[in-house]
């Protein structure tokens, strides 16, 4: 009887996993059995990703693809799917930040935080469906956030682009469970990654984050991992439409 948990023989596609949370939902996924492609938009980046974790003995390939260029992610998912045969698993990891004052926010601004976050996440979707449909198998799981249920001032585009993530997972859902596709998603609170590099070396927000979260700290990027597995395994082929927050205990206290 092999572990509900047991990845082997799957190919999965972790978009912007190259640092941070992608790269540990990667390594996580590889670590687990899994035959994991690294999507990515920087190509240095992306090879220094992958080499790390063969170094490890763990399969890995890269997709290099900008996931706002819906022709690219075509490109790029036939390429995986001629090289690998099929994609069992896709992470919508792939995420911006911009912070800024409401009234003054550049649409610029706004419109790449919804390409990236929001709009990458349905057309990435839409590309590997077809053929988890054709094999009735299919794990798709959106990164979303904190923000996808809460709000803090200077971050109100990421908000509103979170909060679509969760609405489209549960859309996704209710319409693929048809297909045995799962469709769910995982909220990170404060994972202390590059995007929050900012904020960490802010003594202030700093301090405040480790007072507002119960477990006192922030997250780091390879405690995702165990959820991230969770979701990609048959250990919840009867898990659809979720949104898992993963925050320390900060969503739940006062
Ligand atoms: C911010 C942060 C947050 C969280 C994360 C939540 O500026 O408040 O970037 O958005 O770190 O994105 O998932």
């Amino acid at each position: 009887m092999t572990s509900p948990f047991d990845l082997s023989g799957k190919v999965a596609l972790v978009t912007g996993a190259y640092r941070g949370l992608g790269f540990a939902i990667a390594q996580g996924l590889a670590r687990a059995g899994a035959s994991v492609v690294l999507n990515g938009r920087k190509k240095d980046l992306l090879d220094t990703a992958a080499s790390e974790l063969r170094a490890k003995k763990l399969k890995v390939s890269t997709a290099l693809f900008d996931v706002t260029d819906r022709d690219a992610i075509r490109q790029g998912v036939a390429a995986i799917e001629t090289e690998h045969g099929h994609i069992d698993i896709l992470f919508n990891n792939a995420g911006i930040q911009r912070r800024g004052a409401f009234a003054e926010f550049p649409l610029e601004q706004w419109n790449e935080i919804i390409a990236t976050n929001l709009t990458a996440p349905f057309i990435m979707s839409q590309a590997v469906l077809r053929g988890m449909i054709e094999r009735k198998y299919g794990k798709i799981v959106h990164v979303a956030s904190l923000m996808s249920e809460l709000a803090r001032p200077t971050v109100v585009p990421y908000t509103a682009a979170k909060g679509g993530v969760r609405q489209l997972t549960r859309g996704m859902a209710v319409e693929l469970a048809q297909h045995n596709i799962q469709v769910n998603a995982i909220a990170p609170g404060y994972f202390a990654t590059e995007m929050n590099r900012a904020l960490i070396d802010n003594a202030e927000f700093n301090s405040w984050v480790c007072k507002r979260t119960p477990a006192g700290r922030w997250g780091e990027p390879d405690e995702l991992a165990g959820l991230a597995v969770f979701l990609a395994s048959s250990g919840s082929n009867y898990i659809t439409g979720q949104m898992f927050v993963i925050d320390g205990g900060m969503s739940v206290a006062l």
